[in-house]
């Protein structure tokens, strides 16, 4: 008989070529004459996504009739990049799709290039989030990951004159083919006004909440699908609107400005992402922000437990929800409220589902990122959960005096209200009170958690405390954007790695086998010349691509200390310009990073570094030896391109700053070696790679903590080392700042007088490090064993293996593997 493939699920290429164009015609309303470069992207998209929606729907059904235990992963941030190349690599059609398009007479990597990245985040905690999902699906665990639907995502960045500039990222523009809208699962939000109390039917003691506006969130999936499995799980963001029933009043009395004004209103709770990282800002829209995806989740949860015809005592048991640092912190309260006020709990049974139900992950030491609301913001917007956290608050209070009796300093510590000065409301109290686990995102980092930030809490309850190790997807950042690496690996040890990492190891054979080697390097020669030709047509900046590429991409902030890096460049310079015919091992510095818009040093560096990139690039004496180029608009999709063109990673932070770091695991992935700091994941990165393939500078952080209680003075190092003052007396000068000994003062007097991470207490250790880093690299067949030993021993940092180690310890929940039916 014959088989004809359906055109929505056909896996052939013919059925793929004919799919695609019945999509461009009937979805875009184009033929081929008439058709943009994104009509043919929006056909391939729905294209790909006819072929995850069987998947997706197989996964719903299962999960509905097992009545499987499901993660959800709460988060303010997903940043989850272009999506089109993951999905062609978690379904297996990469080739497929690439043969399928060239018979079009199209090329599949221009039209991969015209998605427009949903850049939901920030940056670290927005992209683990998104890897975690990758993972989750891939385990083939239940899980749903919760968040907000930003009409604008993290701004693009633009340079004009050495500065940043912000522009609104419009990335809805052209249509999002793939989400799906369920305005049947529509739910309501309520702020302000007051609370009163009555006594119901049964006598007990009850609370209505009579608020002065009420928003709709409307819920809009998108598929997430595992690598190679049937598992598509959904990410479902929640967008604001106006509910209807709340404008007929002012309609009714003729108030049509009025009414539509409170619609516009209610929209701007879902308009914008906060673009500040590790910079708290108590603005109400954020809170607002943080109530509506929390509030607009945990009524879903309820929902699909209804719908499964399972008590609310089950909360606990059908879900595990994880809050992804303490932006959804305020979930506490709001589950008490739903389980207390809509659905007639009393506490002690309301309070026992809520502590089982609640994980919370903490991603800062930075006492500036501590989320504290002040109280008079807090409990006009929220004038129910304000009483709730008092109750909360006044019976935690009541068990640390037993744990702990006579000790006032410990109570107004863990108090969940911080009232030293002005009063404030402590997410971080909250979500730890509130959790029946709590972990920090590295070894070194939930060391620190445990003796720092939250150290009353270990105290209290040491028994919550635990660690998970960071991780990142192999999919999207090794197969999906390092195809020449992917294939040399899988020749030689199959395409097992991609789903257990660890089997990575089985490389370390071919460490000492010149083949090899040769062509380990020769690929990633071939994508230095690909990224060379990037920045010459982006920047007209010419690159050699057989110098050193040395890269710092992360957002930009004074303690990951992109500023550091810039010393060693001005350090290199001087040493050129003191002897032209010096021996310097070429290399071409790489930045990217956006800077919070409001944080004025970040903004300085970004001028520090182009002003730098100006004199060293056209200095004949260089000779083109150094280069310096800053990537405006550092995101996803550049990532991608960025982390297999490196030869050396700088992971500088000032020891106990970072919490993990994520890029410094996915530059090694990539063979790139790493100069860092014993900081985050660092610690772990080098020890799974080995202190020999590692270049380790810097104080520890018991010695940063020691320098600083001894009064830590810079100046002093100013003083007694020749070379920094060099190096400082050139910026000072104006040499970098055409002759203005203004503009970068700021930096240099908080450098000779504050220095508060510690840049010239590293200097020296750092340079002398760089200068090792450069030897090693005159040594090409060295460098690619190091190289190669690194890509081999990174299994550890497959996001996979995070996930398992949630699954096992926090979450508890077991895989649910799905059959493909009709
Ligand atoms: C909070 C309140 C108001 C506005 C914004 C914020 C806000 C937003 C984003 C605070 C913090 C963030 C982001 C933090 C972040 O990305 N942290 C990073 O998390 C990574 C994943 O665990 C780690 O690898 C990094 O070390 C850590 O810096």
């Amino acid at each position: 008989s014959v088989q004809i493939e359906d055109d929505r699920t056909g896996l052939s290429i013919e059925t793929l070529k004919r799919a695609f164009l019945d999509n461009l015609f009937y979805i875009q309303g184009k033929f081929p004459a008439l058709a943009s470069k994104n009509d043919y992207y929006m056909a391939l998209a729905y294209t790909v996504r006819d072929r995850l929606l069987r998947r997706w729907l197989n996964t719903a059904e299962t999960y509905t009739n097992t009545q499987a235990r499901t993660v959800c992963y709460l988060s303010a941030e997903f940043l989850m990049g272009p999506h089109l190349g993951n999905n062609l690599i978690n379904l297996g059609i990469y080739d497929q799709i690439n043969q399928a398009m060239t018979e079009l007479g199209l090329d599949l990597n221009e039209l991969l290039q015209q998605e427009e990245e949903p850049g939901l985040g920030n940056g670290g905690l927005g992209r683990l989030a998104a890897c975690y999902l990758d993972s989750l699906a891939t385990l083939e665990i239940p899980a749903l990951g919760y968040g907000i639907r930003y009409e604008f995502g993290i701004f693009d960045q633009e340079i004009r004159d050495g500065w940043q500039v912000e522009i609104t990222d419009k990335w809805l523009r052209y249509g999002n083919p793939w989400e799906i809208a369920r305005p049947d699962w529509a739910v309501e939000v309520k702020y302000g006004g007051h609370t009163e109390s009555f006594i119901d039917e049964h006598g007990n003691y009850r609370v209505r909440w009579v608020p002065f506006k009420v928003v709709k969130g409307l819920p809009y999936d998108t598929p997430i699908l595992g690598y190679k499995v049937n598992t598509a799980n959904t990410l479902r963001l929640w967008s604001a609107e106006a509910t209807e029933s709340f404008d007929f009043g002012a309609f009714n009395s003729g108030d049509y400005f009025g009414a539509v004004h409170q619609k516009s209103n209610s929209e701007n709770i879902s308009k914008v992402l906060y673009p500040n990282d590790e910079q708290y800002q108590g603005k109400v829209l954020r809170l607002e922000q943080q109530m509506f995806f929390v509030s607009c989740s945990l009524q879903d949860m309820i929902r699909i437990l209804q719908m499964q015809n399972m008590s609310l005592e089950k909360f606990p048991e059908k879900f595990s929800v994880q809050l992804n640092d303490t932006h959804p912190a305020i979930a506490v309260a709001e589950l008490m409220r739903l389980l207390m006020d809509e659905h007639g709990m009393q506490w002690d049974n309301a309070w026992n589902i809520t502590t089982r139900t609640f994980g919370y992950t903490n991603h800062t030491l930075l006492p500036e990122a501590l989320e504290r609301w002040p109280l008079k913001l807090f409990s006009e917007l929220l004038p129910r959960h304000i009483e709730i956290i008092y109750e909360i608050n006044r019976r935690f209070l009541d068990d640390v005096r037993i744990k702990f009796p006579d000790d006032p300093g410990r109570l107004s510590r863990l108090s969940l209200i911080d009232e030293s000065g002005e009063k404030y409301v402590r997410m971080a109290n909250l979500a730890c009170v509130g959790s029946s686990a709590i972990n920090g995102v590295a070894a070194l980092h939930s060391e620190l958690v445990k003796q720092t930030v939250l150290k009353d809490f270990y105290d209290m309850y040491p028994e919550k405390f635990t660690n998970v190790t960071n991780g990142v997807t192999p999919r999207r950042f090794v197969v999906l954007s390092n195809p020449r690496m992917t294939s040399l690996i899988t020749s030689k040890i199959g395409d097992n790695w991609i789903k257990h990492l660890d089997e990575l190891r089985r490389i370390e054979q071919f460490a000492d086998d010149p083949g090899f080697r040769y062509e380990f390097r020769q690929i990633k020669q071939a994508i230095k010349q690909d990224l060379a030709n990037h920045i010459k047509s982006e920047t007209d900046v010419e690159v050699d691509p057989s110098s050193l590429f040395d890269i710092q991409v992360k957002r930009i902030h004074e303690y990951k200390r992109q500023h550091l890096n810039a010393l060693h460049i001005i350090h290199l310079y001087n040493r050129i310009k003191a002897n032209p015919s010096a021996e310097i091992t070429p290399r071409t510095f790489l930045f990217g990073g956006k800077a919070a818009p409001g944080y004025y040093m970040a903004k300085l560096i970004i001028k520090f570094i182009n002003s730098i990139g100006e004199v060293v690039n056209r200095d004949p004496d260089v000779a083109g030896r150094l280069k310096v180029v800053f990537l405006k608009d550092y995101n996803v999709k550049f990532a991608q391109r960025v982390y297999p063109a490196a030869d050396l990673s700088e992971q500088i932070s000032t020891a106990g700053k970072e919490a993990s770091g994520t890029g410094n695991m996915k530059f090694s992935m990539n063979g790139a070696l790493t100069i860092g700091t014993l900081d985050g994941a660092n610690v772990e990165i080098r020890e799974e790679v080995g202190a020999e393939n590692f270049f380790l500078f810097g104080l520890t952080t018991e010695e940063v903590a020691a320098k600083k209680a001894a009064g830590y003075r810079p100046i002093d190092y100013y003083e007694s080392n020749n070379d920094l003052r060099q190096v400082i007396d050139r910026i000072a000068s104006g040499f970098f700042s055409h002759g203005d000994t203004g503009l970068f003062r700021p930096l240099v007097d908080n450098l000779l007088h504050k220095d508060e991470y510690l840049l010239l207490a590293d200097y020296q250790s750092y340079i002398d490090c760089q200068e090792q880093v450069s030897q090693a690299y005159r040594n090409w067949d060295h460098w690619t064993r190091m190289s190669i030993l690194n890509t081999a021993r990174m299994g550890k940092f497959s996001s996979d293996r995070s996930i398992r180690d949630y699954c096992q310890n926090i979450w508890k929940v077991q895989p649910v593997p799905i059959e493909l039916k009709d």
